[in-house]
């Protein structure tokens, strides 16, 4: 098998794959693919996947896309146990998967990316103004989810933690802070995935640092 090759563009939530490809302790080399700097929409990028979206994994000729399904061919590729294989304990990872991809990261996207649901600049304040309740909304229930949990599944280290790690990085955003409620409980586990090894190691190759850390 080719080495794994992961796409990804710092502080995206390709960050979440690149902890977790830490973690696994699988062989894998990681491409910077700035979504800044339109990298993703270079002609090289669109030749490797057309749909021009960060993160995707290559090897063996295949190019996969969607961040629930990396980490889950991550988890299922490495020996070390990063979803339980139990039947509900397994739903209940994919839960909150699903749940990160298809409702959180949308949540934001009325703040951060207007110009993709608008084409009226005169109209964007008023749809991040919509925006904001619904993204308060859907953090506060990730608060009430990690109530008295160590990591998201409780007290096992799985690839649903680092993929919270990227929202709650998102949500301290300088442009957005101000909008959301305090949350001890993601913050607190946000601090526990800072303190392993393997984010430290990503951010060190994402650049991430306590000085952009809160960018735009
Ligand atoms: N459903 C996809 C969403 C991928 C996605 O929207 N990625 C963002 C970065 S977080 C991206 O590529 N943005 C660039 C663009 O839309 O132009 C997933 O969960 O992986």
């Amino acid at each position: 098998m080719d080495k794994l090759n992961l796409y990804f563009s710092p502080r995206a939530c390709s960050l979440a794959c690149h902890i977790a490809l830490e973690e696994s302790g699988l062989d894998y080399i990681s491409t910077s693919t700035k979504i800044r700097m339109d990298e993703h929409k270079t002609v090289a990028y669109q030749a490797i996947n057309p749909w021009r979206k960060i993160p995707i994994l290559s090897f063996n000729g295949e190019v996969l896309t969607e961040t629930h399904a990396i980490l889950s061919y991550i988890a299922d590729l490495s020996s070390i146990n990063l979803i339980p294989q139990n039947p509900l304990a397994r739903a209940r990872a994919h839960e909150w998967l699903n749940f990160l991809s298809s409702t959180v990261h949308i949540a934001f996207r009325p703040l951060f990316r207007p110009n993709l649901l608008l084409d009226r600049e005169e109209l964007h304040p008023e749809l991040r103004k919509k925006g904001i309740p619904n993204l308060k909304k859907t953090l506060l229930e990730i608060e009430r989810r990690l109530t008295g949990k160590k990591w998201a599944l409780g007290d096992t280290y799985s690839i649903c933690d680092p993929y919270l790690l990227v929202f709650h990085i998102w949500s301290q955003r300088d442009d957005i802070i101000e909008y959301v409620a305090d949350m001890p409980n993601w913050m607190a586990h946000r601090k526990r995935i800072e303190a392993r090894e393997a984010t430290k190691k990503v951010f060190l190759k994402e650049g991430i640092n306590a000085q952009n850390i809160t960018d735009k």
